[in-house]
């Protein structure tokens, strides 16, 4: 067991310092290093959670978390949508920079290389024992098409830094519906194989939009796509036809889950780790289990906020069995904001009452207001952190170079390009963060914390299907977000140096 012995030296640089061929072993310096859990939720957003003074909802266990630590109130995704923020998480490389980072389908090539470094190799390279487990999202395989679905899917995590994996290749609403284990997939009968396609649909497999009598859980929301093949009741994006005995159930996806993150622990306990976790909730299709049914009074979205909060209680539940709690570092914070329809016909719109998931922001998912990305987000490590809040601006692109200097590592040969070590932001001992944070949507936005620059876009103002206002604007956009965190008054006009200085900063970036 780990014990937690800290020679009461600051932490920064001087926690032990790894190269990159130290093994486990080789460790023998008494101060013990962190596991250290990132918890990513999937579309949640700022005022999902109890502990950001959402009334509508109690999430006791996020709160307990939140109290341990140090809870954000500014702190933000790289990205409003999944891949691309997940993307930026595990390599401090901002996706933008890319033009081939937008939600990946179920078929995707690996959108980060296997050459690329990330923070998953970085702990690695430190000693550590590294898993992915949940949402991935990232793709697999060196091209769109390209996977061997009925055998080693490769290039996959393990090229990435993790040594293992458990995921889902994209999203719960997207095929292929089935767990990939160590890029094999699970239960897969070799006399049943599976196959996927985003062009074609595969002859004599319904779908939902010629049967909707077979969407026994739920139906896509009109106009939302979602009619393709038709898994356990629920239609999703794309088409596929076999692996019968390796579908995922919906209402088991949190199990899993969290089942496969527990093991880790317990399996691992007794030497340094990092673990991500990516929930599928409360993403879409929102199908959570029977012990949550009901439960939110919100339908199937409050639900899933519910199983949620079940999640992380169980990963705080077993650090404290295996008795690691003090000495593990967990991050918690989600992919991009929220929204309440994604798709399918879940009453999240009908049932959402006076709750106000983007909490005081205006926007969500998909938007280049404040709701996209400004995501909740708590650092909790007992052994080193003291409870509180930090109105400090932080992104989650710094988590790679900040998590390198607490292990006294320096990034080098391009790693993390766009990370900054902002560990004592991270740890709640400076309560300024960034300089300025770069936020994606439907354009790139800078916010310094007190101003924010929407750069101009062309696309729409307004998504009708999931009701958000995307921040788009032919026109730039300036706000002060300390007077005005709603984004109702566009300053542009009237600062036209702030809007000078926040271009230049964008500018500079970009050239970068
Ligand atoms: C959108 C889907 C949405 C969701 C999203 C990805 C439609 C109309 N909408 O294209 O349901 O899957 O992609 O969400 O297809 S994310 O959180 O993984 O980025
Ligand atoms: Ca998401």
């Amino acid at each position: 067991m780990k014990s937690n012995v800290f020679l009461g030296l600051g932490i920064g640089a001087t926690l032990l310092a790894c190269s990159a061929n130290k093994q486990k072993s080789e460790v023998e310096n008494p101060i013990q290093r962190p596991n250290v859990i990132f918890l990513i939720a999937d579309d949640i957003g700022y005022g999902d959670l109890s502990c950001n003074g959402s009334k509508t909802i109690h999430t006791p266990n996020v709160e307990r978390l939140a109290a341990q630590g140090v809870r954000f109130t500014d702190a933000h995704s790289v990205a409003a949508t999944s891949t691309p923020s997940r993307y930026s998480l595990f390599t401090g490389h901002y996706a933008w920079r890319r033009n081939d980072t937008g939600i990946a389908a179920g078929n995707a090539g690996m959108v980060i290389r296997p050459e690329q470094p990330t923070v998953a190799d970085m702990f690695r390279e430190c000693g550590y024992v590294t898993g992915a487990i949940g949402k991935w999202h990232l793709g697999l395989s060196d091209r769109t098409g390209g996977q061997d679905w009925n055998g080693f899917i490769t290039p996959g995590p393990a090229d990435l830094g993790f040594d293992y994996s458990y995921i889902m290749a994209a999203t719960g609403d997207r095929v292929p519906c089935v767990w990939v284990e160590n890029q094999r997939i699970v239960n897969l009968d070799p006399n049943d194989p599976i196959e996927v396609s985003y062009k074609e649909p595969f002859p004599g497999e319904p779908l939902g939009k010629d049967h909707p009598e077979m969407l026994t859980k739920l139906k896509p929301s009109p106009n939302h796509g979602h009619n393709q093949a038709i898994v356990n009741g629920i239609s999703r994006i794309g088409y596929m036809k076999g692996g019968k005995q390796a579908l995922w159930e919906d209402e088991n996806i949190a199990d899993s889950i969290t089942v496969k993150a527990v093991q880790f622990i317990e399996q691992h306990k007794d030497v340094p780790f990092f673990l991500y976790v990516g929930t599928n909730d409360a993403h879409v299709p929102r199908w959570p289990h029977p012990r949550f049914v009901g439960k939110s009074g919100m339908g199937p979205r409050g639900d899933a906020l519910l199983q949620f909060d079940w999640t992380v209680g169980e990963i705080m539940a077993v650090l404290e069995k295996a008795g690691i709690a003090e000495n593990t570092l967990i991050v918690l914070s989600s992919d991009n904001g929220p929204v309440v329809d994604d798709g399918y016909a879940d009453q999240a719109v009908e049932l959402l009452g006076n709750h106000k998931p983007w909490g005081e922001f205006r926007g969500g998912k998909y938007s280049s207001f404040e709701a996209g990305t400004r995501v909740p987000f708590i650092v909790s490590w007992p052994a080193q952190v003291k409870p509180g809040v930090s109105n400090a601006l932080v992104s989650q692109i710094d988590l790679y170079a900040s998590m390198a200097g607490l292990l006294g590592k320096t990034l080098e040969n391009g790693a993390g390009p766009d990370s900054q070590n902002l560990l004592n932001a991270f740890l709640g001992k400076d309560a300024k963060g960034r300089d300025y944070i770069i936020e994606q949507a439907g354009s790139l936005c800078v916010s310094d914390g007190e101003w924010k620059y929407i750069s101009p876009s062309k696309g729409a103002a307004y998504n009708k299907l999931t009701n958000t206002e995307l921040g788009n604007s032919k026109e730039e956009q300036l706000y002060n977000l300390t007077q005005d965190i709603g984004e109702k008054k566009n300053l542009a006009t009237e600062h036209p140096e702030i809007v000078a200085k926040l271009k230049a900063i964008l500018e500079k970036e970009k050239a970068k």
